[in-house]
C-alpha cells in the first residue's frame, strides 16, 4: 500500500481520552477509531492485525479437529429462555425487539445457539464428539467500557462449543484445546499463562483463563517462571492418545500459576525465590468445562449406545482476538510506539522514500515496493525524513526499509529492524530476500 493513497491517519498528539499505552497508540498509529462509547471501527492497517490473529487462532482450533462455522450476531429470546438465562443474564445483554414485537438480542455468548443447532443435527452418540467455533462480534453493555478495544461493548471473540458422550471424553477435549491455546498465543508472539480460573456466569467446574502479564492487567497474577522457557510448538503431544494428552497436562499443571483469587501462599513458597513472577495479568482466553448444564436445561439428546436418550457432556472456549491487538501491544512497545511481532503485523516493512522525486530514490523504492506490494507499506509522501522515521517507529513494523540519496546511488539501502533497533546496509536484492524470508 502507498502511504500517500492510504486510509492510515497517524496522530502526533496523545488523544486525551485514552488511559492506557496500548488504546493511545491504537489511535496514534490509525489502528481504530471510536465510534460510540466502547465501540470501535476498525481502519485498514487495524483490522489487518485482526485478521492476522482470527488466521492464527483459526489454523490452530483446525489443527485440533474444531470445525468453523458462523452463527449471526442477532439471536432470538426464545432460545435464552429455554436455557434459563435470559432474565439471569441482566443488563450486560442488548435487548432489541423487531418491527413484529419479537424479542431478539445481540449475542453476548453462543452457548444456547450451539446447543440447539448441535441438536437439529447430530443424532447419535456415535457422531460424536463435535468441536463447533466461529470467529464473531460479540456485544455486552459493560457498565465501564474502557481502555478502548480492551473492555468494549462490541468486540470479536473466538468461540468454540465441545459436546462429548462423557466426562473423560470431555475432558480429552478440554485438553486439547489447552495445547492449542497455548501454540495459539506463542505465535502470537506473547506469553499467556493458563490459570485455574472461576466460572462466573458460564457455569462448570473445570476452567481456565489464560492472561498475559502487562502492568494495566485487571488481575494480579502470580506464576512460575519456568512457564515461560516452554516451547509449546515442539510439545510431542499425540492428540488423539488420552494418556498423552494426560501427561501433558500434567506436566502444564505441574507449574504454579494462580490469580489473586485463587492465590495459594503455602503452594506459592514452594516455587524457588528466583522463578517466582508476580504482576498482572490480562484475560485474552478463558475455557470452560460444564457439563450437561445445557444439554439438560435444553433438553438435547442423542442416542446413546443402549438406544436410551444420552445428554453430551459440553464445554465452551473463548479467545478475546480484538482484546489481543491491545494486550499484544501493552507487552511489545517502546517509548516511540508499537513493535509488532511479525506473526501479526498489518505490514512486514515500510519502505521510507528519504528523498520523493530523487531519481534514483524513486526507482528504488519502486523497485523494493514491487516485490511485495501487499506486505509492504510505501512512505511516498512529500515529509521530512524525520517524520516518516517517527510514524514507522509509530507504527510497528517490524523492519524498515530506508532508502535516502546517497546509499541510493550505490544500490545500497538500510535495512533497520523495530524490535532491538539493529542496522544493516545491503544491496537492494540482499534487502528484499531479508525482509521476505519467513
Ligand atoms: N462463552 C464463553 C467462552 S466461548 C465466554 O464468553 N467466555 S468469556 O466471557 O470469558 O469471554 C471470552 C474472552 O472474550 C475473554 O477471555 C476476553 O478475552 C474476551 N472478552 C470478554 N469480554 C470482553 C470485552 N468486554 N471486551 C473485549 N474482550 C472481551
Amino acid at each position: 500500500m502507498r502511504l500517500s493513497r492510504g486510509f492510515l491517519p497517524t496522530l502526533k498528539e496523545n488523544p486525551a481520552e485514552a488511559q492506557i499505552v496500548s488504546h493511545r497508540l491504537m489511535l496514534r498509529a490509525g489502528l481504530v477509531r471510536q465510534t460510540s462509547a466502547g465501540i470501535y471501527a476498525w481502519l485498514p492497517a487495524g483490522w489487518r492485525v485482526l485478521q492476522n490473529i482470527a488466521r492464527i487462532v483459526r489454523e490452530e482450533q483446525n489443527a485440533i479437529g474444531a470445525q468453523e462455522l458462523l452463527m449471526p450476531t442477532i439471536q432470538p429470546a426464545e432460545l435464552w429462555k429455554r436455557s434459563g438465562r435470559y432474565d439471569a443474564y441482566g443488563p450486560e445483554m442488548l435487548r432489541i425487539q423487531d418491527r413484529h414485537e419479537r424479542d431478539l438480542l445481540y449475542g453476548p455468548t453462543n452457548e444456547e445457539m450451539i446447543t440447539d443447532l448441535f441438536g437439529q443435527v447430530i443424532k447419535s452418540y456415535r457422531e460424536l464428539p463435535q468441536v463447533l467455533y466461529h470467529i464473531q462480534w460479540k456485544f455486552r453493555d459493560e457498565v465501564r467500557p474502557r481502555f478502548g478495544v480492551m473492555r468494549g461493548r462490541e468486540f470479536f471473540m473466538k468461540d468454540a462449543y465441545s459436546f462429548d458422550v462423557d466426562y473423560a471424553s470431555a475432558v480429552d477435549t478440554y485438553r486439547r484445546m489447552m495445547l492449542a491455546y497455548l501454540r495459539t498465543f506463542q505465535r502470537l508472539g506473547v506469553k499467556a499463562i493458563p490459570m485455574v480460573a472461576d466460572t462466573g456466569p458460564i457455569g462448570g467446574e473445570l476452567s481456565h483463563e489464560f492472561l498475559i502479564l502487562a502492568p494495566t492487567g485487571e488481575s494480579g497474577v502470580f506464576f512460575d517462571g519456568a512457564f515461560e522457557d516452554q516451547d509449546w510448538l515442539s510439545e510431542p503431544v499425540d492428540i488423539a492418545d488420552r494418556e498423552s494428552l494426560d501427561a501433558f497436562f500434567t506436566r502444564m499443571t505441574s507449574f504454579y500459576a494462580a490469580t489473586d483469587e485463587k492465590h495459594d501462599e503455602s503452594a506459592w513458597t514452594d516455587v524457588p525465590a528466583e522463578r517466582r513472577r508476580e504482576g498482572r495479568g490480562i484475560e485474552v482466553g478463558h475455557i470452560f468445562h460444564f457439563g450437561r448444564k445445557y444439554t439438560e436445561s435444553m433438553d438435547i439428546a442423542v442416542s446413546g449406545p443402549d438406544g436410551a436418550p444420552l445428554y453430551p457432556e459440553m464445554g465452551s472456549y473463548g479467545i478475546g482476538v480484538s482484546r489481543l491487538v491491545a494486550a499484544i501491544i501493552e507487552a511489545s512497545h517502546d517509548e516511540n510506539g508499537i513493535i509488532w511481532p511479525d506473526s501479526v503485523a498489518p505490514f512486514r516493512a515500510a519502505i521510507l522514500n528519504l528523498k520523493t522525486g530523487d531519481a534514483a530514490c524513486d526507482a528504488i523504492c519502486e523497485t523494493v515496493y514491487a516485490a511485495a506490494p501487499d506486505a509492504f507499506l510505501y512512505d511516498d509522501r512529500a515529509e521530512r525524513a524525520g517524520v516518516k522515521f517517527a510514524d514507522a517507529d509509530l507504527m510497528g513494523h517490524p523492519w524498515q526499509i530506508i532508502v535516502g540519496p546517497r546509499g541510493a546511488k550505490e544500490g545500497k539501502v538500510e535495512l533497520k529492524r523495530r524490535q532491538d533497533g539493529a542496522r544493516f546496509e545491503l544491496t537492494v536484492d540482499e534487502a528484499i530476500a531479508r525482509v521476505t524470508a519467513a
